[in-house]
Order: structure tokens, then C-alpha cells, then sequence
């Protein structure tokens, strides 16, 4: 890929001469071409299930599936490539569109991908415990087969799930409740012009209906939003009173656009904002064969239709700000120039093939009251680089330059740390990265330190153990599994009441009247409790309680994020200022990572 990389890089170069010019960004991948999106809202994240075009291709050459991941609509995290053709001994080629959904505590993704008995398209199905995998064949064999493509799976509200695909027809069937296998025949959809359009010019297909359904409801209205007409392909949608129809056709949600001949849609709500996913042929080298992934924000019209919605390079706007603070993955990128990823030694994906002059954008990062240092974890099996950290541009203010030494391998880490000044408010962040001729050096990933007024935690990201931390009853540990972000969370057990919480002493970090931001993602261990961050602050003789945070329901299948923003006062003398975090009810376990008391 690293022939688009270095395209990319030099058409960057042109825009970064104009002032001002606005950064795009969308495509929202530009490591590899990405095609047929489809999101997934899990935990307080945006899970994106893709397709790999072969960088060159001259057809849908398709070996392998992505996973990417965000919280922001805008940093996107790349997970790799956690299913593949060879993940299905039965099946010969093509990874094409699929979806993933969550249930029973586990993720299924349901692709198209060709049969090598039959030599036909048929879907299978692969399962993982983890929304980024690995996936595993949940059923070894195909779970249809009728030559047909583009599963979406939709689970109404009474627990019935469906799956819908087809290419030329439309099909569904109903899923049994371990959503690897269904009760009764597929039944084919009528394709009706009042149902799917008119479509003229091909008698063999009257309706615009082609390909790729993506299937919802909202309100109590089904929604079949389709790839239509071929071709170009553009999106339109058809709504039903129930999962099965009458289906009656509603129009255009993105004409053609965007230089490939296919489209593809992918649609949620996330923190209270819709999101419509597509791919075009956007990136230098883009087009029917080599497309990528977009996201645009909508807002559906009052009566429930869905508006017109056009490409755009800005993308979606940035749905909440990014955490400097905690170890973030070099490989969350809002826009990359120049590098490509690949699954690192110690877990995870890595940032490489970095050259002079290469950067990596992450946008909106909260600085809050000021970083004093950063730290990055790299390797090198050359004589490494440097790490120049710019603000709102590639060429905006310096922040701080890190010197990576050569390590003796690309994947023989270490980490390395350097001062910063002037990083306050929120910036766009540009690590640009330079050094001699050839590969420099790769990064896994970094985290600032605040420093008097940013986070006023010692370890908030628990990698040093338990240092710092405490509990108000039951019994303390740093444990490796489950971890949200980096090598160790912390976890309580053995609580007898919902005060039982994790604590950390704040006394003297705590300026009267200041205004605090805090985050901390919580999982349980058993059940849903809601979970809360509270400070008690000791003042004048007596004890009062700010609520740092909404209580927020955790589970055990995931991370969730508490954050919130409260003031906090005292009168008289401050003895005493405890950070905790707890549950409303209940005595289950539960675990704390990556927590910022700003
Ligand atoms: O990506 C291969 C095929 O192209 C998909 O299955 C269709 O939806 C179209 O996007």
C-alpha cells in the first residue's frame, strides 16, 4: 500500500501549502482501500466491519475483512484483519459485504463468500466473544447458499432476528435465537416497482432494488436501505410497516457519486446523532475496484424519511474529544500520510513503514490545562527518527520533538519520552515524523502527561498496578484480563455493599472552586449495576459528596465510559479528598481502567 501512501503524501504536501485550507476527512481509512461499511454501536464505540480492495485491483478482489473502531466518528482505530477467506475451510475467495451484530454476549458476522464445492456465493458465519475478534467458522459450512450476496441481520424488538440478502433477488429468513441457524425456508421478497422503484433501461430488472440491504427499524418504521439501479450505483431506501413488508419504495438517500460504480450502506444512531456510512472511489488510485469507507451525520426528517445525503471530505463532525492522557494507539488515525499498519509484537496494531516527512493526524485532542511530556512506544531496526509533535497542522506550532533510538528490530520496543510545552485547549494533533532515507521506525502507541491541572490521578491508566489506588472494602487487584486499553486494569471483588468502591486520594490535588473532568471506563463482573465516579471532600469538619459522573449502567460484556464535568467547592479547611468509584446498588464486581480526573 505503500504506493498510495506516498500519493497520498504528496497530494497532502500541495494541500498543506494553502493556508487555511480544511483538512478532510473522509475517506475515513487511508492506510488501504476499504469497501462495503458496515458499523456496529457497542459499549460507547463505533465498530466499522469492512472490505479490503487489493491495492491494483481490476475486479472485487476481496481476500480478507477489517475491523476499525472509534469513539469519535473522526480517530479511527484500525484492529486489523480479524476474519478472512481461509477463516472458512469450505469457501475459495471473495470477502465481500457483510455485517456484524451483537447477541448472547458474543458478535456474529454474516458475509458473502464463494463456496468452492459449488462454486457459488453463499453466507457464512463467523463468531467471536470480541467485537475486533478473532472470528472463528461459528458453523463450518455455509449457513445459505443460493448464489445470492450482501447479508444484513436485523433483531426486532421482540428477539426475532432476520436475514436479508440478495443479488438480483431479495431474500430473508428467520434466525433461530443462537443466530447460527433459522426455522423455515428463505422466502424471496416481491420485488414490486411500489415496493423498490422504477427502473428502466433493463427489462430483466424492473425495480431499482441491486444490491447490499441494510435493514432497521426506528420509531416503529422498518427501514431497507439498498444499493440501486447498476450502474453507478446510487442508495435508496424503501420503508414497511413490519420486518417482512409490504415494503413501499421512499427514494434517494445518496445519488451517484464519488467515482465508483458501486455504494454500499451502513446506518446508526450514536450519542444522539444518526450516521450514514458508504464507500466511494476517493483516495488517490480510488475507484470501482479500490474504494473507501465515508461517514457522513444526518438528521432524519420529522416524519421518520430520510434526507438526501452527499458525499462530502469533512466527513462527520467530531462526536466528543480525545483523551491525550490515556495510551492511545498510534494506530487511531484521523487522516495518515504515508503509513500503512500491521499487528504489533505486544498486542494490538502498530504504526510502520514510516518514512521522512510522513505524518499522522488525531483531531480534537483535549490538552485540558497543559502536557509537560510525551511518551511513545517504538522500535527501529534502523538508526530510528524523530517524533515532532505539531498543533493544528503539519507545519503548525511545535510542541515537542521525541528522538527514537534505533532498538534492533521493528517489533524490539521500547519507550521513549520527551518534554512538551505550549500543548493547552484542544488541537488537532500532527505527529510528523522524521529522519534519514529508508523506513525509520515504527509506533505502537503513545499518552501525554499532564502536568499540575491535567490529570490529577497518579496512574490513571493502572499500568503501574495498583500504585495509587485503593479500596473502600473488598479486595484490590492490577489484573491483565480483561483490560480496556494497554496491560492492566484494576479489579475489586469480594464487596459487601455498593460503596464498596476504588479509591484514590485527591487532598492535595484539589484547587476550591475549580471546575473537574472526569473519565473512567468500568466493566462488571456479574450483572448490570450502574456505576458512578464521586468525590468526597472533607472540609470544615464534615463530609460532602460531588457526583462526578451519571450513574451509568455497566455490563459484563464490555467497557463502558463514565464522564462527566462538576464543580468543586469547599468551605473551611480541606483535610481530606477521596476520588472513588462505585455502584448505586448491588455488591458485583467490577473493574476501572484508563481514569482522568482533570
Ligand atoms: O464488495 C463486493 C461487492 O460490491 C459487494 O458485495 C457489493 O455490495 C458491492 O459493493
Amino acid at each position: 500500500m505503500k504506493r498510495l501512501a506516498l500519493v497520498l503524501m504528496a497530494l497532502l504536501c500541495v494541500v498543506t501549502t494553502v493556508p487555511g485550507t480544511a483538512r478532510a476527512d473522509n475517506p475515513i481509512v487511508q492506510t488501504i482501500y476499504t469497501a462495503d461499511p458496515a458499523p456496529l454501536v457497542h459499549n460507547g464505540r463505533v465498530y466499522l466491519y469492512t472490505g479490503h480492495d487489493e491495492d491494483g485491483s481490476t475486479y472485487f478482489t476481496m481476500k480478507e475483512w477489517r475491523v476499525w473502531s472509534s469513539a469519535d466518528l473522526v480517530n479511527w482505530t484500525d484492529h486489523g484483519s480479524p476474519m478472512n477467506v481461509a477463516t472458512f475451510s469450505w469457501a475459495s475467495a471473495d470477502a465481500w459485504a457483510g455485517q456484524a451484530v451483537h447477541r448472547n454476549g458474543k458478535f456474529y458476522w454474516y458475509v458473502p463468500v464463494k463456496d468452492r464445492a459449488s462454486g457459488q456465493m453463499a453466507i457464512g458465519v463467523g463468531v467471536s466473544t470480541s467485537p475486533t475478534g478473532p472470528f472463528t467458522d461459528a458453523i463450518g459450512r455455509p449457513l445459505v447458499r443460493n448464489g445470492e450476496i450482501d447479508p444484513t441481520v436485523f433483531i426486532d424488538d421482540n428477539g426475532q432476528a432476520y436475514l436479508y440478502w440478495g443479488n438480483p433477488n431479495l431474500w430473508y429468513v428467520r434466525l433461530n435465537a443462537d443466530m447460527i441457524s433459522y426455522s423455515g425456508s428463505p422466502t424471496q421478497i416481491p420485488l414490486t416497482t411500489a415496493g423498490f422503484g422504477t427502473r428502466t433501461g433493463d427489462t430483466t430488472r424492473p425495480t431499482l432494488y441491486e444490491e447490499g440491504p441494510w435493514v432497521y427499524k426506528r420509531n416503529g418504521l422498518y427501514y431497507n436501505v439498498f444499493a440501486a439501479k447498476c450502474c453507478s450505483e446510487f442508495i435508496a431506501y424503501s420503508t414497511a410497516p413490519g420486518p417482512t413488508g409490504p415494503w413501499t419504495y421512499r427514494g434517494t438517500v445518496m445519488p451517484t457519486q464519488g467515482g465508483s460504480f458501486t455504494n454500499h450502506p451502513g446506518i446508526i444512531d450514536f450519542n444522539g446523532g444518526s450516521y450514514f456510512f458508504y464507500h466511494n472511489g476517493a483516495l488517490p488510485g480510488g475507484g470501482g475496484f479500490t474504494r473507501s469507507v465515508a461517514v457522513e451525520k444526518f438528521t432524519y426528517n420529522a416524519d421518520g424519511t430520510i434526507p438526501t445525503i452527499n458525499m462530502t471530505t469533512a466527513g462527520a463532525p467530531q462526536a466528543a474529544a480525545l483523551d491525550p492522557y490515556v495510551r492511545q494507539e498510534a494506530e487511531t488515525i484521523a487522516w495518515g500520510s504515508g503509513v500503512e499498519t500491521e499487528p504489533a509484537s505486544e498486542g494490538g496494531m502498530n504504526v510502520g513503514w514510516i518514512e521522512n516527512g510522513d505524518h499522522v493526524k488525531v483531531k480534537g485532542v483535549a490538552f485540558g490545562s497543559g502536557a509537560t511530556s510525551f511518551s511513545a512506544r517504538v522500535a527501529s531496526a534502523t538508526s530510528g527518527g524523530r517524533i515532532e509533535l505539531r498543533l493544528d497542522g503539519i507545519n503548525g506550532p511545535l510542541a515537542g520533538t521525541c528522538t527514537v533510538p534505533g532498538t534492533g528490530g521493528w517489533q524490539t520496543w521500547t519507550t521513549v519520552t520527551c518534554p512538551v510545552n505550549g500543548a493547552t485547549g484542544t488541537h488537532d494533533l500532527y505527529f510528523r515524523y522524521t529522519g534519514g532515507s529508508g523506513n525509520l521506525f515504527n509506533v505502537d502507541w503513545w499518552r501525554f502527561t499532564a502536568g499540575a491541572g491535567g490529570n490529577l490521578l497518579i496512574n490513571g491508566d493502572m499500568e503501574g498496578g495498583t500504585t495509587g489506588w485503593g479500596a473502600s472494602g473488598g479486595a484490590l487487584s492490577s489484573v491483565t484480563a480483561p483490560v480496556h486499553a494497554g496491560t492492566r486494569a484494576l479489579s475489586i471483588t469480594g464487596r459487601t455493599t455498593a460503596w464498596n468502591g476504588i479509591t484514590q486520594d485527591v487532598t492535595a490535588k484539589l484547587t476550591n472552586g475549580r471546575s473537574h473532568t472526569t473519565s473512567v471506563w468500568v466493566r462488571s463482573q456479574s450483572g448490570t449495576p450502574s456505576a458512578k465516579a464521586t468525590l468526597a471532600v472533607t472540609a470544615g469538619g464534615t463530609t460532602s459528596y460531588v457526583q462526578l459522573t451519571p450513574a451509568t449502567p455497566v455490563s459484563s460484556g464490555g467497557w463502558t465510559r463514565l464522564t462527566g464535568t462538576a464543580a468543586v467547592s469547599w468551605t473551611g479547611t480541606l483535610t481530606g479528598a477521596t476520588f472513588y468509584v462505585e455502584t448505586t446498588a448491588g455488591t458485583d464486581g467490577f473493574s476501572i481502567d484508563d481514569a482522568s480526573f482533570e
